[in-house]
This record gives structure tokens, sequence and C-alpha cells, in this order.
């Protein structure tokens, strides 16, 4: 076992003020921290000093910061317009100062507006714990007849507006308003939130912007910041679409493995990156997870391991590890394949825990609780060394 390149066991930490604290973590027994500096603003530089001194905190318990996820993308870079130019030049002095850090992995998006998207953050499962889940007719409801987006009508059919309604008239105040929070209050990392108002009009903002429009936008983005990369030794992974399709109206231009080759084509800098969420592509059944890990492992230098399960009305929940649509025995045999070529250990985070245990009775991040991910990261553990011994 000892020549054999396994998985570099990392989690998730929100910072000094996530209730799952980095004494917890140690105890999870992995090596790395993913983290971000999420009380600076998006667009603005993260200084040497801010940087170093998250890192302190984080040494100070024996574990090493060696992932961000995420430095933010300003909007003003994906639509290209406003201060676009200064917040590309301020990106790029990010990536220098992290490499100046000994940091070399930054995840990110290019999803406009929203990060990731879920109507409902506490969804019972038949043993007591909570998941994430999306329903796709609460989502419609919300579209149509909370947030009622002008033109939104257009975009579903007759059968889908009419769940929908029925949906809406089934919801007390109550749902409504958590609803509209999930919505767009912002889940932890997307660092965006908003009112209804404000959320209006952060997509008009995309109205002249179509697929086609964003995907130059992000190619623009990645010919400025990938040389500053390749010269620094760091890598940009992009996080795929969650969910992975155009939703209210935007486009979203990281969905497949498809959307990926595009950008690879037009910026082939190996700085140009993947991180491999495995829970965000598989809600789609044409996103073969361990076909794209082979097929872009030299790019994949980060994986979120997790597994939803979709139904045919459009609806997904996040799935025990084991028990959801993503076949995670093939996906990791396919991760270890690659990470014995390249002779290198890929930054893997099991994601989006379920709340169960004492999760239940404390407050943690949707998705980021503690008991949970313990228990996923406690499966990946078996299902790696299992594999490993098969190579
Ligand atoms: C959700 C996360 C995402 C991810 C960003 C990366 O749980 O995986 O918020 O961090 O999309 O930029």
């Amino acid at each position: 076992m000892t020549d054999m390149y396994l998985m570099k066991q990392s989690w998730r930490w929100y910072g000094p003020n996530d209730p799952v604290t980095l004494d917890n973590i140690r105890q999870a027994g992995v090596t790395d921290i993913v983290t971000a500096l999420h009380h600076i603003p998006n667009g603005e530089v993260w200084t040497v000093e801010e940087i170093r001194k998250r890192q302190a905190a984080v040494a100070s318990k024996g574990l090493v910061w060696s992932v961000v996820e995420s430095v933010p993308v300003h909007e003003h870079i994906k639509t290209r317009e406003g201060e676009y130019l200064k917040y590309i030049e301020n990106y790029k002095q990010t990536i220098r100062n992290l490499a100046e850090c000994g940091i070399h992995c930054i995840t990110y998006n290019f999803m406009p507006v929203l990060d990731w998207t879920r109507t409902d953050l506490a969804f019972e499962m038949p043993d007591g714990s909570r998941a994430l889940r999306f329903e796709r007719a609460a989502f419609l409801a919300f579209d149509l007849f909370i947030l009622k987006r002008p033109g939104a009508e257009k975009e579903y059919s007759d059968e889908d507006i009419s769940k929908a309604k029925a949906r809406y008239d089934r919801m007390d105040e109550v749902e409504k308003t958590l609803i509209t929070r999930n919505m767009i209050a912002g889940l932890p990392g997307s660092e965006e939130s908003f009112t209804l108002e404000e959320f209006q009009k952060a997509l008009d903002r995309y109205k002249g912007i179509d697929a086609q429009q964003l995907r130059s936008n992000l190619i623009f983005f990645l010919r400025q910041v990938c040389p500053v990369c390749d010269e620094v030794g760091s890598r940009m992974v992009i996080h795929p679409d969650d969910p992975p399709y155009p939703i209210l109206g935007l486009p979203r231009i990281m969905s497949t493995a498809e959307d990926f080759r595009k950008l690879v084509e037009a910026v082939p800098n190996m700085s140009n990156g993947l991180n491999l969420c495995t829970g965000s592509l598989g809600v789609r059944a044409d996103n073969d997870c361990p076909a794209i890990m082979r097929e872009f492992g030299d790019r994949i230098d980060f994986v979120h391991l997790r597994s939803t399960k979709r139904d045919s009305e459009g609806n997904f929940f996040e799935a025990n590890l084991l028990e959801g649509d993503v076949p995670v025995y093939e996906m990791m045999k396919a991760l270890l394949e690659v990470e014995q070529k390249r002779r290198f250990r890929i930054y893997l985070r099991p994601d989006h825990g379920h709340q169960m245990c004492d999760d239940l009775n404390r407050k943690s991040n949707p998705g980021y609780s503690c008991y949970g991910r313990l228990r996923s990261l406690a499966e990946l553990r078996g299902v790696e060394y299992a594999v490993s011994k098969t190579l």
C-alpha cells in the first residue's frame, strides 16, 4: 500500500464561525482543509496577511489549508460589464498571493446569480435523518407565483404550470417564507443574498446574455487568469452547475462533459482544471462521472464525492453515499487509477452529509453537518480501501 497514491482526505471548513470546529474535524482524521476567506467581499484582493492568518488557525490544529473553495467570481466578470477588468486584476493578485502562501488549488464556479440551489434543506428521510432536496414543482411554484418572474410561464409546459400551481396552493405562509429564503438568501458558500426585488434585478442583468455569450465571458476570464496560474504553479478548478441545467431563465454552461471539453479546447493551459462534483453532475442521467474522471483526470485536482437520487419528475435529494445514482465503486476505481497514472494524490472531500444523530440538535451549515459527513467519509475510506486492493 505504501507506494499507492490514495486520496488526500479533506474537509470543508467555513472558518471560525463554522459550528463544526477544527477540533471536530481533526477527529475525522482528515489531513487537509478546504476553506475560503468568506469575510472578504467578492471582487476584493485576498491579502497575504489575511491568507496567513487563516493558514495559521488551520495549522494550529495540525491541519493544512490546501484547497480554496472558492475565490468567488464577481458578477461583473460573469456579465463582462462594469468593472470586470479591475475584478479580473484583483483575481490575479489573489492567485499570486495564495501561491506565495503555498496554496495552489483554487475552486470557482461560473453560475450566474446563484450558486447551488435547493428547495428543502431538511427533507426527512425514512431513518429520521434530514437531507437536502430539490423539488421541481416547489421550485416552479417559487419562480411562477412567488417571484413572479416576467416571462417564466413561457418556459414551462401547461402540465408543469398546473402542477406548480397546485403545489403553490398547498403552501402555507411559513412554507412560502422558507422556500423564498432557501432560494435567495444564499446557501453557504454562495456569498450572495438578496431580497426578492434585488433578486429579480440580478436576474435582469442577464437579459442579453445567452449560453454562448456566458461561455465566451468565461473563456475571456480564463485566458486572463490561467497564464498567471501557469506562472505560479496553480490550478483553477471549476465547480459544475448545481443543478446541472439552466434555471430561472439563466444560462448555465458547465453542466456536462461536453461543456468542459469546450473550455479545454478554448483554453488548453493545464491550469484550466475541473473540480469534479459527482453530486452536481450526477443529477443528469447522461453524465457518466467515472468516464469524466478518466477523460479529464489530468486536470482534476479536487473531487466532491456525493450521490444524489433523482426521480422521473425532475426531483432529487442527497442520498446516503452508497444508495444514490452515482456509481461510487466505479468512480473510486477511476479516481485511484488516475492517481496512480499521475502519481498524484487528488484532494477529495465528503460533501452534503445528512443531519443525523447529534447534528439534529445543533446548528450547522446546510449540507455541512458533522456526523453526516463523517458517515460519508467513513464509507469513502472503506470503498477506497477495497478498491485499492484490486489494483
Ligand atoms: C455546495 C458547493 C458549492 C461550491 C461552489 C464552488 O455545496 O459545492 O457552493 O462550493 O459552487 O465555487
